[in-house]
């Protein structure tokens, strides 16, 4: 067993009867209360998963094991000149709570260095598609076809003990995060780069080895870094995790699990919203001739938009009800190095004029930035200006927690999930029967 594996056997043991005690002492325990608007709504706010991967408070952001992003990037091992860590340090510490040391992050590096090979199907796969085809489609049904390598589905057709489940769900997470970078690079250099693909550096670590394939010079290794732990993880409730982990609970392997969180990433609401955005921002700045807009200006590109019925994408979110720390960082990284550029302007001013217009709107519960308000500036600027790939990157990124979450899912042998539906006239007798009392 490697370090980490024999570290991660050690805290799913020590964790297990936390769990078990939970369930036999206070299994009967009353958590939560839900609401008709909130059963109709989306199940907002109902606290019915569990996860200690990550937790997201709603003024504060998101925590990893309990650190903020910023402690994140301060405390977790870089590369010799780096700007942000390892993203196999953030891996480490998904999986097991704790932070690596620069040699037990460099065990992971050339652990999932000899994981990248990609069976030949897969580009077969990928070249199979037709050439308008998106992105994150191509790069789900990759992920999908996978799924006959799964040491996990193997085991479980030849009988394995429960207690060992997440043992080869840890190999298969392994394998398949390791090939990502290399499944997206041959994605984005199959549509826009006339199928001039580059192979890996076994040399690399996972950031670098993803801007050497992209074919991007430095700093690209370090905005690599920087996109895929911010992206890593957001608690279990959102789309990609939670569709993640229900397809997991019906024990499929992670291909099919990641194939189908891929599948909910892409929707506009959720991670599609960054390729949306630079739309929007390539749209406003056609029409201004390139030229920074003045605020009045920007103003009414909001309001038209706002108008004709459609969301400002990069703004708003489910949980969070101030500014996505996710945001500021990736601003202040972008004030830094960036700020001059037009493109970073605009984002600037959107971040001025957007909240209050939301707020006169008075429909966003949160009219402040989220993550994709700034992710896809500043890929445009390094050079990925096919903002059709930008989902891509968030995939790759959210793989990352979303396998953390189901080994653990299934180390506590957390089980099938199945909540129960009622009909319309059910809620409406309810809602009678409530009055009446
Ligand atoms: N622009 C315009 N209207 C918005 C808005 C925005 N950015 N955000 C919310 N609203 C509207 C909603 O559409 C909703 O309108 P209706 O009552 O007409 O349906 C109303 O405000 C209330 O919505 P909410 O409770 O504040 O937000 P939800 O929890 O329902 O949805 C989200 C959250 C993110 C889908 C929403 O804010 C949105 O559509 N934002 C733009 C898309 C986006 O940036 N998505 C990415 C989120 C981060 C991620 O997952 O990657």
């Amino acid at each position: 067993m490697s370090n980490l594996k024999d570290k991660l056997y050690e805290k799913i043991e020590n964790w297990r009867p936390r769990t078990q005690r939970l369930l036999d002492e206070h299994g009967d325990v009353v958590v939560d209360q839900v609401t008709i608007s909130q059963i109709v709504g989306g199940m907002r706010d109902i606290q019915c998963l569990v996860t200690d991967i990550s937790n997201l408070d709603p003024a504060e952001g998101i925590r990893y094991r309990g650190f903020t992003l910023p402690e994140v990037f301060e405390k977790l091992p870089k590369a010799p000149g780096a700007e942000f860590p390892y993203v196999e340090g953030c891996l480490y510490l998904l999986l097991t709570g704790d932070l690596p040391t620069q040699t037990e992050v460099q065990e992971l590096i050339d652990e999932l260095s000899k994981r990248r090979i990609l069976p030949r199907y897969v580009y077969d796969v990928i070249d199979a598609f037709p050439s308008n085809s998106h992105p994150m489609a191509m790069f789900s049904s990759a992920i999908l076809t996978m799924s006959r390598e799964s040491l996990f589905a193997k085991k479980y057709e030849q009988g394995m003990r429960k207690q060992d489940y997440w043992n080869p769900m840890y190999e298969d997470s392994l394998n398949l995060l390791a090939k990502l970078p290399e499944i997206a690079t041959y994605i984005y250099a199959k549509i826009y780069r006339n199928g001039k693909f580059i192979e890996s550096n076994p040399f690399l670590d996972f950031g670098a080895n993803f801007a050497f394939m992209m074919g991007i010079a430095k700093p690209y290794d370090d905005v690599s870094r920087m996109h895929f732990i911010l992206h890593a993880d957001h608690e279990s409730g959102n789309v990609s995790a939670h569709t993640g982990h229900l397809v997991g609970s019906s024990l499929s392997d992670i291909y099919l699990c990641i194939s189908a969180m891929i599948n909910g990433l892409a929707g506009p609401l959720h991670g599609l919203a960054n390729q949306e955005v630079l739309k929007w921002l390539l749209d406003v700045m056609e029409k201004m001739g390139g030229r920074v807009p003045s605020e009045e200006e920007m103003k009414k590109f909001v309001w038209d938009t706002l108008k004709s019925g459609q969301v400002i994408p990069g703004f708003g979110h489910a949980v969070l009800r101030k500014t996505d720390p996710r945001y500021l960082l990736q601003h202040q990284f972008a004030l830094k190095h960036i700020g001059d550029e037009t493109i970073i302007k605009y984002v600037d001013m959107l971040y001025r004029i957007v909240p209050p217009i939301l707020l006169e709107q008075g429909k966003a519960k949160n009219p402040w930035p989220n993550v994709d308000a700034h992710s896809g500036a500043i890929q445009w600027y390094y050079g990925v200006r096919e903002y059709d790939f930008y989902t891509v990157l968030f995939g790759i990124g959210r793989s990352i927690g979303i396998c953390a979450n189901i080994i653990w899912d299934r180390a506590l042998g957390y089980s099938l999930e199945r909540p129960k539906s009622i009909t319309t006239e059910m809620l409406e007798n309810i809602a009678v029967r409530s009055k009446k009392i």
